[in-house]
């Protein structure tokens, strides 16, 4: 009803972050390259084989190159939706569905996402995947983004030795995008959805010529080898962004959509982190999936504040130089000194700067054991399940039909049509 959107209105107008006044705008005009890293676990960042070989060398060099700003206490808040939760979360500042995916439940619902957002300052928006267009319904959800086109499986060449699991390996998923990316009018809105990290983690021979791990539980080695090669196709994708130009004229952004290994592979993954056992702080800890921005000229770094998927769009928006007042969002500007200090999981779990809830439980960050101030505990606790309501309110009762963004033009989904590609 309009009396619940009122109420969200007023709790948005008091939580919103401020833009940092030097950041903002510092990207404005800028294309805009995100890359979902399937799988992708923070864990890895910096990781070392047995034999001293870093895991993923080349997004190990991301975090410390001084020009990348690199995101070490982001975390994943994900449901049942996976993959599409992730793209749910970054490109609306919503939370995604307690039960289901939001993508294939809510897909009619109105939407002022992103790619909406950019299409009022001129930008065309594109999605490339090498999976099929109805998976997680995107052909249905993307249209109420306003996304306007989607090059999924059909575009690309899938025949062997491309394909595995899903579709496309990451490799020849980049390379045969790149001419498509390259077509595109700019400034563009783009998401690269990878695959190839992907539960069971399987990597044909001569895909890459690192090696599987050694712990014995087979998925976590698995998970080595499928991450490296991963890492080698993102290296491959900026090599070729450097080549034609684009990496200079557009902000690109890095995230791992959500956990790979689960609570199945602790005891292996215990002995490769060299722990007795995997603790629930450690399992909340698991939960950071890594998070990089890289916005030409603009230096960057290691930033070590606590964040979520959620936090990415106004982060976004505000270095394109838009502000998000106007807009119905939960996050808050990770590059905000006023950045809210805590991250709600889907399940009502958080984690703050002073405070881990991990199955209900409440940590104490300093000492890693049960908090003592059961008060701290109770209040934070109240916070999270409250934005997480306020953001199901608005999922679920499609409120923001009934809002009105300045200068917003609606999304009518008729309008969008994605019909493969022209034989
Ligand atoms: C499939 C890909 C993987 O298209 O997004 O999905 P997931 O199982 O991670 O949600
Ligand atoms: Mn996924």
């Amino acid at each position: 009803s309009s009396n619940n959107l009122t109420k969200v209105e007023n709790y948005r107008k008091a939580t919103y972050t401020t833009p940092d006044p030097v950041l903002f705008g510092k990207a404005k005009g800028m294309n805009v390259i995100f890359v979902s890293m399937e799988s992708f676990q923070n864990f890895m960042i910096d990781l070392k084989m047995p034999n001293g070989e870093l895991v993923t060398p080349f997004l190990d060099s991301l975090a410390h190159d001084g020009d990348t700003f690199y995101f070490d206490h982001f975390y994943h808040q994900t449901g049942q939706g996976k993959t599409s939760d992730a793209e749910f979360l970054m490109e609306n500042s919503l939370y995604p569905l307690n039960q289901g995916s939001v993508f294939i439940s809510k897909a009619q619902n109105t939407y002022q996402a992103t790619p909406g957002i950019l299409k009022g300052y001129g930008y065309n928006s594109a999605v490339f995947h090498g999976n099929y267009k109805t998976f997680w319904n995107r052909n249905v959800m993307y249209k109420s983004l306003g996304y306007d086109q989607f090059f999924d499986a059909s575009y690309y060449n899938l025949t062997p030795p491309n394909i595995k699991n899903f579709g496309m390996k990451d490799k020849p998923f980049f390379a045969e995008s790149m001419p498509m990316l390259e077509n595109l009018k700019q400034p563009f809105y783009t998401k690269f959805i990878t695959l190839s990290n992907h539960f069971p983690f399987e990597i044909d021979q001569g895909d890459t010529n690192f090696p599987k791990g050694n712990t014995g539980d087979w998925a976590v080695d698995q998970y080595m080898q499928s991450a490296h090669y991963m890492d080698e196709a993102l290296q491959q994708f900026f090599d070729s962004l450097k080549k034609d130009g684009l990496y200079d004229k557009s902000v690109i952004i890095l995230y791992g959509d959500h956990y790979g290994l689960s609570s199945n592979n602790y005891p292996a993954m215990a002995k490769m982190l060299g722990v007795k056992q995997i603790t629930p702080v450690m399992d909340s800890n698991l939960q950071q999936v890594p998070l990089f921005i890289h916005v030409p000229g603009v230096k960057g770094g290691v930033e070590h504040q606590v964040g979520g998927e959620v936090d990415v769009r106004p982060t976004l928006l505000h270095l394109l130089g838009i502000d998000t007042k106007d807009y119905i969002e939960f996050g808050s500007d990770l590059l905000s000194p006023q950045h809210r200090n805590w991250v709600a999981f889907r399940n009502g779990d958080y984690v703050s700067t002073d405070l881990i809830m991990s199955s209900g439980k409440c940590y104490s960050v300093t000492t890693r054991n049960l908090a003592t101030d059961q008060k701290a505990c109770n209040n934070l606790s109240n916070k999270v399940k409250n934005d997480l309501q306020m953001s199901d309110t608005v999922v679920n009762q499609d409120l923001l039909r009934f809002y009105h963004p300045n200068g917003f033009k609606p999304i009518n989904p008729s309008d969008y049509q994605y019909l493969g590609p022209t034989k």
